[in-house]
């Protein structure tokens, strides 16, 4: 069967588990032979959206940007695995209608457990005031209301949150 495209799109707070799911997915998906690329909120900031911060304006002009790369490859009949903050509703709402085939991965794990992980010692930074808005401190994360997966990566183990995606892609007849 030919592979129809499909963005994945990971949201969550820093330090939920978004990269390592999104790469876990990825793995499996790679080793099935599914055509992917991955756009991590982490590398596309060092080059698509190199220069944009952290206000508003510039986090919904970074999700708006990889929603178009997401869009061309997804019509393509890529899967695209998107893992970025996306903190604001709106704008993910915008990307989805525009995509299409999209299926939106909430990665929640409450913001003491994050901020217990503190992987880049960014939360103690934020705390500090040395970073200023930061996504759960002092800037605003819009969960979704009603994302196509939940993984409470605080509650489930890495391999119980790869698996909903890949059920959840077989039921779209996606894989
Ligand atoms: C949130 C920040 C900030 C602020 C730097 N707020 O955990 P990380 O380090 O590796 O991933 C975070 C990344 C967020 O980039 P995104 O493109 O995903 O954000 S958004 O979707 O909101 O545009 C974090 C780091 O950058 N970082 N400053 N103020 N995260």
């Amino acid at each position: 069967m030919e592979q129809r495209g499909v963005t994945l799109w990971f949201t969550g707070l820093s330090g939920a588990g978004k990269t390592t799911i999104s790469q876990a997915v990825a793995e499996q998906l790679k080793s099935r032979g599914c055509k992917l690329e991955v756009l991590d909120g982490d590398i596309v900031r060092q080059n698509l959206t190199k220069g944009l911060g952290f206000s508003k304006e510039d986090r919904d002009e970074n999700i708006r940007r990889i929603g178009f790369v997401a869009h061309i490859l997804t019509r393509n009949d890529v899967i695209v695995i998107v893992s970025a903050i996306s903190p604001y509703r709106e704008i993910r709402e915008e990307v989805r209608q525009r995509i299409g085939n999209f299926v939106e991965i909430f990665v929640n794990a409450p913001l003491e457990v994050c901020e217990g992980r503190d992987v880049k010692g960014l939360y103690k930074k934020a705390r500090s005031g040395e970073i200023k808005g930061f996504t759960g401190i002092d800037d605003p994360y819009e969960p979704p209301l009603n994302p196509d997966i939940e993984c409470r990566t605080d509650r489930e183990e890495l391999e119980e949150s790869v698996t909903k995606v890949f059920n959840k892609l077989e039921e779209l007849g996606y894989l």
